[in-house]
């Protein structure tokens, strides 16, 4: 009987694979993405006992994002922060769940690569037992090797990303991974702690059928936005409304079965609810990897430079035409990239 190794590929053959042949590859970004998968199945164990592990509910404290900070939230940071500080790889890690991003102690800081996470994206859901998952970004850090690392490290556009992936915990725990040459998902076997290839290549049509948004907000978003998903209702549509309420989730069944997911801003907030270096970002280079497309509702996501860490964003992304009609709803001088 062929075992599962002879028959699938590892999460580490595949980063070891498509990396050392990268112009600068040391082995360090492999390390990194492999330290990431560690902080992963750390996560994914312990989201999966949460009910029994009293890890359910809030912590009691409220975030930099004034959201109320649940007990996952804060094991799964932590996680990620010892996984990244320790093998001299990631120079900082910029997070959701902190103010100020956190810089790796003087004797590790020489990493060449600077993070941005959400440790633990819908986390609101995580006492209902919905989907939730991590968010990642990383950035060549611009900063010498010689000091610690800069929030300049981080301030970059999002084109200069060299790698982005989630990694969601539901059903089954999947690990989904770019490093600019298409987008490959891998599933967690439990019973041996290792992720296989089980969805290579995933890739978006020029359209989809499923729409995602949150319509309780319709008579705040502008007006563009309540026409175009007017349009997506009509009979001769042919679309469905799909809304967990994490964005990880929804973005993850739109990328496998085809889909739009919009966050737009509102005349109260005209940056939305989402973030743009923890969440959009990350996200939008997945979405382009795939062949999709990603907006704020004026022009491409990832041309955007971020002002502070913490800075928000509209988001429009999944399928590219569908992307560009609703960009064009809002921006009419759109012009998919
Ligand atoms: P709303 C979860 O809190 C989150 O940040 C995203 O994961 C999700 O897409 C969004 O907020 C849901 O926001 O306003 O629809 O509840």
């Amino acid at each position: 009987m062929v075992t599962q190794f002879e028959e699938g590929i590892t999460l580490d053959r595949f980063i070891f694979e498509t990396t050392r042949d990268h112009p600068e590859a040391t082995g360090r970004f492999a390390t990194l993405l492999q330290q990431i998968a560690l902080a992963a199945r750390l996560i994914s164990a312990r989201v999966n006992r949460a009910g029994l592990a009293g890890m359910l509910g809030g912590t009691g404290e409220v975030n930099v994002q004034g959201e109320f900070v649940q007990k996952l939230d804060e094991y799964s940071n932590e996680v990620l922060k010892r996984a990244l500080e320790h093998p001299g790889v990631c120079c900082m890690l910029a997070s959701e769940e902190d103010e100020e991003p956190f810089i790796v102690p003087d004797r590790f800081a020489t990493g060449p690569y600077a993070v941005c996470v959400d440790p633990l994206d819908g986390s609101s859901n995580i006492d209902v037992n919905a989907t939730i998952g991590t968010i990642f970004g990383v950035f060549k850090r611009k900063s010498s090797t010689d000091v610690q690392g800069q929030v300049e490290d981080l301030l970059q556009p999002g084109t200069d990303l060299i790698g982005a992936g989630y990694v969601i915990y539901g059903s089954g725990t999947v690990f989904v991974l770019s490093t600019g040459n298409g987008v490959h998902g891998f599933t967690l076997d439990p019973t041996v702690g290792e992720f296989f290839l089980s969805h290579p290549n995933l890739r978006l049509a020029p359209r989809g059928t499923i729409f995602s948004v949150n319509e309780a907000y319709a008579s705040q978003w502008p007006e563009g936005i309540r026409d175009y998903v007017r349009t997506l209702k009509e009979p001769d549509a042919g679309m469905s409304a799909r809304y967990i309420g994490s964005l990880v989730a929804d973005f993850h069944r739109n990328l496998i079965k085809g889909g739009i997911f919009l966050y737009p801003g509102t005349a109260a907030k005209p940056k939305g609810k989402l973030r743009l270096l923890f969440e959009g970002f990350p996200l939008a280079f997945l979405a382009e990897a795939a062949g999709g497309a990603a907006t704020d509702g004026r022009g491409r996501l990832l041309e955007r430079v971020p002002e502070s860490i913490h800075e928000r964003t509209p988001l429009i992304i999944g399928n590219r035409d569908d992307v560009a009609d609703a960009t064009r709803a809002l921006s009419p001088e759109y012009v998919a990239s």
